[in-house]
């Protein structure tokens, strides 16, 4: 085996053996290798986080396997994050992005805000959690061009929509662009809920936040 499939098969395998030491450490090594540390994040960590979520839908895992899981992916993204270039643009798009009230996942959001700094933007990361009003609020603090409002569960997609109905209602809703995404969102969502834009992954994440602000793609 190559060595970067050699290194990145070892990072799968420590996140998945919920090793988050064993996964920062892999993570350094593939730093030192010289592997492109955006290529690995958009491809071993997003598709080994993928496998964790469907081990723990099949019932292989249970939730203390998705915690330390969870708890590698993060521990081998901040790794990673550290080798990802600062992003060169002389305009800095300034985006707010969290995930939404009552949701605690932020390993999606942790990614796509690396990769939207790394491609860039000024990066105002609110954490879990986040309220509407402060979303809302910060988004005015820090002239925003851009609210970025990630979700994960069902149960909380409704807090997307009470985003853009509270700047609708504060007579804001021109002021930012809103891009949405998390595992239950499709675009059918983006559409219905009057989002501007909607990312299904990373990739799309950044792409999509680039074009409406107006920057290339
Ligand atoms: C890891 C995980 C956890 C971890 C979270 C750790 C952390 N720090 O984030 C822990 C263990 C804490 C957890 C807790 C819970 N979880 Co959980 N969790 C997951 C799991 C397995 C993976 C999620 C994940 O991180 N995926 C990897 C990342 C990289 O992918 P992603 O988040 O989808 O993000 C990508 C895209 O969606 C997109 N994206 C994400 N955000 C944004 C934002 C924007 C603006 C854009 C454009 C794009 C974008 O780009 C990202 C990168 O490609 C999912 C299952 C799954 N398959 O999704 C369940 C899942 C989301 N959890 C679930 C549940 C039920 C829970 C709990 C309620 C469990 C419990 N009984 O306590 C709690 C919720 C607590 C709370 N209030 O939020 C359910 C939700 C079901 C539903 N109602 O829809 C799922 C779907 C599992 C299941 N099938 O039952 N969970």
């Amino acid at each position: 085996m190559a060595p970067k499939e050699a290194l990145t098969q070892k990072l799968a395998d420590a996140i998945l053996a919920c090793d988050a030491n064993n996964a920062a450490a892999v993570a350094q090594e593939i730093l030192d290798a010289g592997i492109d540390p955006i290529e690995v994040l958009n491809t071993t960590v997003a598709e080994t986080a993928n496998e964790v979520g469907e081990r723990f839908e099949s019932g292989e895992f249970f939730l203390p396997h998705l915690v330390l899981a969870g708890n590698a992916i993060e521990a081998a993204s901040n790794v990673l994050q550290k080798g990802v270039p600062e992003g060169k643009l002389a305009e800095k798009k300034v985006i707010v992005i969290g995930t939404v009230e009552g949701d605690m996942h932020s390993l999606g959001k942790n990614i796509v805000a690396m990769m939207l700094r790394a491609s860039g933007f000024e990066v105002h990361d609110l954490g879990v959690d986040v309220k509407s009003s402060t979303f809302i609020r910060r988004a005015q603090e820090v002239n925003a061009d851009l609210i970025g409002l990630s979700c994960l569960m069902t149960t909380t997609l409704p807090y997307q929509r009470e985003v853009i109905e509270d700047l609708v209602a504060q007579g804001l809703r021109d002021r930012f662009k809103v891009i949405v995404g998390g595992g239950p969102v499709t675009s059918a969502w983006a559409e219905e809920i009057g989002a501007d834009g909607y990312g299904a992954d990373v990739t799309e994440a950044v792409k999509v936040a680039k074009m409406l602000v107006g920057l290339q793609g």
